[in-house]
């Protein structure tokens, strides 16, 4: 067989994603996801100017061979948008291959080395009631893992807190941070680090005491301290167990891991915006970390990935996938078939998508008793409503960014 066409459709239901369609001689079809949040189109133009070219006519059987090729042969390595488009021929060509096989990816894989993947939810609340309400509502959803992000007295809009009067297509109120909005520019946010590590581990004394020692709770700091502050912060944590703390100091400055890990047992997540092995190389490595955060769709697809986590299982160091709803359904089944066959899951990300969203995308992975599978159709076990899709054009949409007091621009 030989790949006869691959599409690019970019649609918005909820949010926007891109999803990349290739369909072999013989009519076989596989999907991959190469979402971007807040630069999909330049995505769209790398795939369709330089990469569906290439495809039309190879063999699709060859993915060890085909991701080699875009990612040697292109010169220009890495990179976000380089390596989406690549993750999400990958997960095509792997979608492709269990259809013909008629195995579900996973199977392709190794098999399943569990029963069901542990997922965390996002609880948040700008107060503590609101805060324990959106606990209360994960527990009821059937979570066993929660991550914790809460308001800080004197700022107005952080990361992290959800608009409880969010419609995101069930027309309901929910407790899910939807980061990237519609519009011309960027929601400005504001920002105080001092502020936030004397708030936050009274935030976490308070919901231990409401719910008990068990509960995994998780926190994302989202790059927003210096590696001093977040030694502190990890220190501050510990009485509270964490199951980890996330992105504690931005990602560019790897050494800054060394310092930190130096003063706090606090277990260290990070890496959702790396895209390469070659990102988490010395951070593994060295120990620094104890969970990959990278997503199959920014990290070059299935086949890499699965690259790094094994590296990462040498080291005792686990996998903690990407999940929020900018990975589409596409990329979640790849991640649910990854994390089912490593023998090194830790924890999937799993928010879920709206209404709108799983009307376009018909997806097979099940979810119960706080467990995720991927289910067992041939290959990632989803398809797409190309009618329904059209039916929910792109609209610009941006990720918001911080100002400190002072109006100086922040991490974000
Ligand atoms: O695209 C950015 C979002 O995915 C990000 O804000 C979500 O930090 C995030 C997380 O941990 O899910
Ligand atoms: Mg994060």
């Amino acid at each position: 067989m030989t790949i006869r066409d691959a599409e690019v459709i970019v649609t918005s239901p909820d949010r926007n994603f891109v999803t990349l369609k290739i369909t072999t001689e013989d009519g076989v079809t596989g999907l991959g996801d190469a979402t971007l949040n807040g630069r999909e189109l330049a995505v769209v133009a790398y795939l369709s100017e330089h990469v569906v070219p290439l495809l039309i006519g190879a063999d699709e059987a060859r993915i060890e061979d085909t991701w080699q090729f875009l990612y040697r042969g292109a010169y220009w390595r890495r990179g976000p948008v380089t390596m989406a488009a690549i993750a999400a021929v990958d997960m095509a060509l792997w979608d492709i291959k269990g259809k013909v096989a008629g195995l579900p990816v996973y199977q392709l894989l190794g098999g399943a080395s569990r029963t069901g993947l542990l997922a965390y939810g996002h609880a948040s609340g700008k107060e503590l009631p609101e805060l324990f309400d959106s606990v209360r509502a994960h527990l009821e959803q059937g979570y066993r893992a929660i991550r914790i992000q809460t308001g800080v007295p004197g700022l107005h809009a952080i990361y992290g807190i959800a608009s409880q009067s969010a419609d995101t297509g069930g027309g309901t109120a929910r407790y899910d941070h939807e980061p990237a909005r519609r519009g011309a520019r960027p929601v400005q946010e504001d920002w105080d680090t001092r502020a936030y590590l004397r708030h936050l581990p009274g935030v976490f004394e308070a919901v231990r005491n409401e719910f008990g020692p068990e509960l995994p709770l998780l926190h994302d700091a989202h790059h927003r301290s210096t590696p001093i502050q977040a030694a502190r912060l990890g220190k501050d944590l510990e009485p509270y167990d964490l199951f980890w703390l996330e992105d504690c100091t931005p990602a560019e400055n790897q050494e800054a891991l060394r310092l930190v890990r130096s003063h706090t047992t606090t277990p260290l997540a990070i890496g959702e915006v790396f895209n390469t092995a070659w990102d988490f190389k010395d951070l593994i490595r060295d120990q620094l970390i104890d969970y990959v955060r990278g997503a199959v769709t920014h990290m070059g697809g299935i086949t890499a990935l699965r690259k790094t986590l094994d590296y990462a299982a040498m080291y005792q160091i686990k996998s903690g996938m990407h999940g929020p709803t900018d990975i589409s359904p596409v990329g979640m089944a790849a991640a649910l078939h990854l994390g089912l066959a490593i023998h090194n899951f830790g924890i999937q990300e799993y928010m879920k998508h709206g209404q709108r969203t799983d009307e376009v995308f018909q997806q097979s992975f099940t979810w119960s008793n706080g467990l995720l599978h991927p289910g067992d159709k041939p290959g990632l076990g989803v398809e797409i409503d190309l009618e329904a899709a059209r039916a929910h054009p792109y609209e610009r949409a941006y990720l918001p960014y911080n100002r400190l007091a002072d109006g100086t621009v922040h991490d974000w």
